[in-house]
């Protein structure tokens, strides 16, 4: 798309043309240092890089017609809001987190100071109009996951014209299983109304099947990272599972299913991004959206590799599939109900399960350390992140804790920490 077709599309959604032209200016440059840059990059990563380069344009455009075609689009911030039902309705489902400092000014005149950059970032993009997905929205769906978001929701939903939050229990008890699968229905009635469709159990099936799909390439890829030399980098592959949450379901699946057909040839080829040998890391944590880069950067250019992400951008988000062998409404509501009643966000208590994943993902992708990343004023994952030391000092895994939030000014000390740290690796 042209510079003055994107600019007519931004001035539609009433951006601040201005503001959103300068942050996508440092955004390129951005992304040119920490992804045009990396050697050896797969050929499918040119699909990563287009979609980038249009997050904002080309897919802003599509979105926009299918609303003119009478479709109604659904944003979100979290995995606990069930894609499924979302598409069952014949909606568009797509994620509002953000990962950049800008407008968190803004966000600070109605949040606390001491919030979390993820929530600041959501809050300020819609405070100085930044974000062309959330101006796109007809329907913003939260959840009482954290406090600083539940809290959040309640000023944020007074400057979005529909909001919907969902309540997600901090335990797993069963009746705090009745109480999410009451709130699965009570999201797939909000749709309904949005939309005016009725969610059939085909459709629920049908729209099951394309998640599942979705997962499963994110999951073939996962799987393909356990080789060595490392075939893709962190940085790549978080970018994959980043986009996940802006494109098309099924356009995604088949791009990233090419993408692994073509690292499966990269590793049969006993070829890679880094020399065999090349220390190996294991991300754990909060979630990493676009285009917070930061520490994957930092890690990538200290002389390691990263090979998983144990987070909601990523191990978390696709672990579990629906079980699609019930095909009646009940039944796919029960599956959906149990496959998310498994996600092991630090939110909820207790939370062993996580400590155990995050061990059997390290033993899986041959991970020589673990670094957990904890977003700064983050409770639920600073508390976690002793636990998490705890379990991988037991399991005889180098540990490292890194806590930060999106400013720039902490890069010199993190990188000490970090090459201090896969010194001890090699
Ligand atoms: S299921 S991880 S996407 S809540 S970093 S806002 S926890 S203070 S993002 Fe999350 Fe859903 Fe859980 Fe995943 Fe709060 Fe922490 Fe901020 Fe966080």
């Amino acid at each position: 798309m042209s510079d003055s077709v994107h600019k007519a599309l931004w001035e539609r959604l009433e951006l601040d043309v201005e503001a959103h032209e300068a942050l996508l200016a440092v955004l390129g440059k951005f992304y040119g240092d920490i992804y045009l840059s990396q050697e050896g990059r797969l050929q499918g990563a040119e699909y990563l890089d287009f979609v980038l380069s249009e997050v904002h344009g080309l897919r802003i455009q599509e979105i926009q017609d299918a609303k003119a075609t009478g479709k109604k689009v659904v944003g979100t911030f979290c995995v606990f809001v069930p894609e499924e039902l979302t598409l069952a309705a014949g909606a568009i489902h797509v994620g509002l987190c953000a990962g950049a400092k800008a407008g968190s000014e803004k966000a600070e005149t109605i949040l606390p100071r001491s919030t979390c950059d993820l929530i600041k970032s959501f809050v300020g993009f819609k405070l100085a109009r930044l974000c062309p997905y959330i101006e796109s929205c007809d329907l913003i769906v939260g959840e009482t996951t954290c406090d600083g978001k539940k809290k959040a929701y309640e000023a944020f939903g007074a400057s979005v014209d529909a909001m919907h939050v969902l309540e997600v229990p901090h335990c797993k008890m069963p009746s705090d299983r009745a109480l999410f699968r009451s709130e699965v229905v009570r999201y797939k009635e909000a749709l309904e109304k949005l939309t005016g469709n009725t969610i059939t159990a085909a459709a629920l099936h049908e729209a099951t099947i394309t998640v599942n799909a979705k997962r499963r390439a994110l999951q073939r890829l996962a799987r393909l990272r356990a080789a060595d030399p490392a075939p893709i980098s962190g940085r790549d592959a978080l970018l994959v599972n980043q986009i996940s949450f802006y494109d098309d379901p099924t356009r995604f699946t088949d791009k990233i299913n090419v993408l692994c057909d073509e690292i499966e040839t990269r590793i049969a080829k006993g070829e890679g991004v880094a020399k065999a040998g090349t220390p190996r890391l294991l991300l754990a944590g909060c979630p990493m959206a676009v285009p917070n880069w930061k520490l994957p950067y930092i890690v990538e250019s200290s002389g390691a590799v990263i090979v998983g992400e144990e987070s909601c951008i990523g191990e978390r988000n696709t672990r579990d599939l629906v079980d699609v062998t019930k095909t009646d409404l009940d039944g796919l509501l029960d599956a959906l109900t149990d496959r998310y009643m498994k996600i092991d966000c630090a939110c909820f208590t207790p939370n062993t399960e996580r400590l155990e994943h995050i061990a059997a993902l390290a033993r899986e992708l041959k991970a020589d350390g673990v670094i957990h990343y904890g977003l700064l004023f983050c409770q639920p994952y600073a508390h976690e992140a002793f636990k998490v030391g705890k379990a991988m000092t037991e399991a005889g895994v180098p540990y490292l804790s890194i806590e930060t939030d999106y400013g720039m000014e902490d890069m010199g000390q993190l990188k000490t920490r970090v090459e201090a740290f896969v010194e001890t690796l090699s």
